[in-house]
């Protein structure tokens, strides 16, 4: 079988990128005859009309293609031969029906809620929603949640409470350069978008200030006009100590409090308990950087906060990005143009992948599933009795941690937690296990490695889907290219699995077909879809949602919505259109430092990889230039333990150790260590991270815990 038709050999096919939120723009051309196996060569050809970014892509997106090659993934389904205990090569009809059996049987002895799925923020809307629908229908089970937990959760229900709606940005990101004052807030962009970079050096250009919150000195906050580095954890004391000068300098606007809000009283009340001194003594942030921070803010008639994963990712990242939404709206940054809180999502489909059903509280359009109306709605598209669908069921950790226990078996699309769930030894142990586990990926990832049967699927190139961007526009990725002999996309997986447990109908194979489905689902919901369209987000650069079908119940021709790249500008999406304050106040990280483990430890990224490592440590060029894990450290402390650098360490937590090389730079804190988490083995930064989780969004704390750190063998 050839590996693409003719046609689209010619001409460049425009898609976007397989990995981060920014859905960078990109031509594929396949070039006929390249590989060894008769296959081709994809090549990446520069995009210059889609503004997001304009051509520029970092090494990430330019070397995606790599991961195409039947050479480095799967390209045959494998199940697990009770002989040898292995691995080993079958045909899809055989591993499908022992999936089918696995589950089956699961279900049978132990009842429904004992067959968990976990899905992916990378997965196109088309199968995060197809996922969702195969288990509160075919399924039937409430266990299912997705990585998205361990990404914006505590972004999201911050937006929810304070707006009445979560949409990362509520802005497009051209509206970046032409405010007065950006305070990005543990975001590492330069590294982890670098072609949004672009968007802050035109601030600048344009005379705006920008402030950049992070223990660490990155790239991103070198290009700061002012860097507070706080200690990881304490970015809730921080904002409320800025809020707190806010009014103690009477710098708040009291028409757009008035107008625009409820709730100032309490939040302001619980912001005055945190003065500067104090506030510096949590944070380390000198009491003038504070006032110098709300100088700058106040005087910029127009200003953004735009949080992504450092102040997040925190066991209190809800109330976090509360209170940095609290000083938008006290300054009156918010709902206006131009001004703003916004997150920075992060999954090539972490905006979509959060609206369409595969949380685990939530029906498609960013419905609840709590909710009789939604429930009514969504069942009606789907065919089936409103009372057949199970209720909420566990966040992401939780379900992971329940493996083995309550929940027997489990079907995985788009995660690899052996690498990147918190507590990552505990949640290996849980999968091992399992009675029964599934997964589906393009490569062999540690946690397939496990499971008893692996699916080999298409991915981005090879076919066609939809993704939101962190802006909330709604975009086309194209198949350019046809996936090599023996790979079959998620949909055929979850259609011929629907059909082997009794559902032959109601999981097309068709995206398109899927999409038209999900419009449906979500009209009238949050996250209305239904006025979008293959053939419209092709005309248009993608299409902004909320986006509603306006020709539904008119007999005449009317205007098409045209999306809405900006929200909140006449009211917020709350009852009465008045955003909330929401008093909170300080409180410590889940685990602080004391004499057996004296260091905090914080966690993120580096440039060359994504994520898991699953995808971009198959890439001989990524592997070069970021080859393996490390602890980033201060002088000071590696004077203190006597380490120099490239010694090996051991970092050791309540969880476990994890040995890797010293980087030492004085562009972190001194009281800090930090360790990017794209690999497996003993250099896992997860093995050590801690799973208390924020009470709101469920989410793990992943920035801060407390270490040990040895030289290796001391
Ligand atoms: N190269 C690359 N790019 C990526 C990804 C990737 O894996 N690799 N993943 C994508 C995804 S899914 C995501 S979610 C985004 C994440 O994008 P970012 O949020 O930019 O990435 P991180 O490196 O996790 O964290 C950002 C910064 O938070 C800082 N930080 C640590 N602790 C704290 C704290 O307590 N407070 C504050 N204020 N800051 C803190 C870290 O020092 C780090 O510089 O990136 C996306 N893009
Ligand atoms: N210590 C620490 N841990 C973290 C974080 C941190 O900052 N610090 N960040 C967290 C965050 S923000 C995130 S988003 C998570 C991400 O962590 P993971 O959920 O592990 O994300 P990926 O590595 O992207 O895993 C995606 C998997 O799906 C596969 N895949 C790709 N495309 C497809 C497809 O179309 N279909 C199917 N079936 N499979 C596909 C990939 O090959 C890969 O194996 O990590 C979290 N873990
Ligand atoms: S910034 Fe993100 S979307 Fe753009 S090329 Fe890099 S990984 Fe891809
Ligand atoms: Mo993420």
């Amino acid at each position: 079988m050839p590996r693409t038709s003719p046609a689209l050999t010619q001409a460049s096919t425009p898609t976007h990128c397989p990995y981060c939120a920014l859905q960078c723009g990109m031509n594929l051309r396949a070039v006929p005859g390249g590989e060894a196996a008769g296959g081709d060569v994809v090549e990446v050809v520069e995009r210059t009309d889609f503004p997001v970014n304009r051509g520029a892509l970092c090494g990430k997106g330019r070397t995606a293609p790599a991961v195409l090659s039947s050479r480095v993934r799967l390209t045959e389904p494998l199940v697990r031969r009770p002989a040898t205990g292995r691995l080993e090569p079958a045909t899809w009809e055989e591993a499908l029906a022992k999936i089918a059996e696995g589950l089956g049987r699961t279900r049978e002895v132990y009842g429904r809620d004992a067959v968990g799925v976990f899905g992916g923020g990378g997965l196109t809307n088309e199968k995060a929603y197809a996922l969702g629908k195969f288990a509160r229908v075919v399924l039937s089970t409430s266990q299912i949640d997705y990585n998205g937990r361990f990404c914006m959760s505590s972004a999201a229900a911050a937006h929810q409470r304070a707006f009445g709606l979560d949409r990362g940005l509520p802005f497009p990101l051209e509206d970046i350069p032409r405010t007065g004052c950006v305070i990005l807030v543990g975001s590492n962009l330069a590294e982890t978008m670098p072609p949004a970079l672009r968007y802050l050096t035109e601030l600048k250009e344009n005379g705006g200030r920008l402030i950049v919150v992070d223990p660490r000195r990155t790239r991103t906050a070198e290009q700061a006009d002012l860097h507070l580095a706080p200690r990881p954890g304490t970015d809730l004391a921080l904002a409320l100590g800025l809020l707190h000068l806010v009014v103690s300098q009477g710098r708040t606007d009291d028409a757009f409090i008035q107008e625009r809000t409820a709730g100032w009283d309490e939040a302001r009340a619980a912001a005055m308990a945190h003065w500067p001194e104090h506030v510096e003594r949590v944070t380390g942030v000198p009491v003038p950087q504070l006032r110098e921070a709300v100088r700058m803010f106040c005087d910029a008639g127009t200003g953004m906060v735009l949080t992504a994963r450092g102040p997040e990712q925190q066991s209190k990242g809800t109330d976090t990005v509360g209170a940095w939404i609290n000083l938008c709206l006290a300054t009156g940054k918010a709902g206006r143009p131009l001004s703003g809180y916004g997150c920075l999502t992060g999954q090539g489909n972490g905006q979509g992948g959060r609206e369409h059903g595969q949380k685990a509280d939530q029906l498609p359009g960013y419905r609840k599933l709590t909710d009789p109306a939604a429930r009514e709605h969504v069942a009606g598209v789907w065919g089936v009795d409103p009372d057949s669908l199970p209720g909420p069921g566990r966040s992401a950790y939780e379900l992971l941690d329940a493996l083995g226990g309550d929940i027997k078996s489990l079907l995985l699309m788009g995660s690899n937690p052996v690498v990147s769930a918190p507590r990552a030894s505990h949640i290996e142990e849980r999968l091992r296990s399992l009675d029964f586990l599934a997964v589906a990926d393009v490569v062999l990832s540690e946690t397939a490695a496990l499971a008893d049967v692996v699916l080999p699927v298409t991915q981005w190139a090879e076919e066609t889907g939809t993704t939101t961007n962190l802006e909330g526009r709604v975009l086309l990725r194209r198949r350019a290219v046809g996936p090599p002999p023996g790979v079959r996309t998620d949909l055929e997986v979850l259609h011929a699995l629907a059909a082997l447990l009794g559902h032959e109908k109601g999981f097309p194979v068709d995206p398109e077909e899927v999409f038209d489905e999900l419009r449906r689902a979500s009209a009238g919901g949050p996250a209305d879809y239904s006025g979008i369209s293959y053939r419209r987000i092709a005309e248009e650069d993608g299409v902004f949602w909320p986006c509603p079908d306006t020709s539904e119940g008119s007999a005449h021709a009317v205007e098409p919505h045209p999306g809405t790249p900006r929200l909140f500008l006449d009211r917020f999406a709350t009852e009465d259109g008045r955003a909330r304050f929401v008093p909170v106040v300080h409180r410590p990280a889940a685990e602080e430092t004391d004499a057996e483990y004296p260091v905090l430890l914080t966690t993120g990224r580096v440039v060359a990889q994504y994520q898991s490592g699953a995808q971009t440590r198959r890439v001989d060029e990524l592997n070069a230039a970021a080859p393996g894990p490390f602890v980033e450290l201060h002088p000071r402390l590696a004077q203190r333990l006597g380490v120099g650098e490239g010694d090996r360490l051991t970092v050791v937590s309540r969880r476990g150790r994890a040995v890797a090389p010293a980087r030492i730079t004085d562009a972190i804190r001194s009281d800090t260590v930090f360790m990017p988490f794209h690999w497996p083995g003993e250099g896992r930064a997860n093995t050590l991270t801690n799973p208390a989780l924020d009470p709101t969004s469920r989410m793990p704390e992943f920035k801060v815990c407390a270490v040990r750190v040895e030289r290796e063998g001391d």
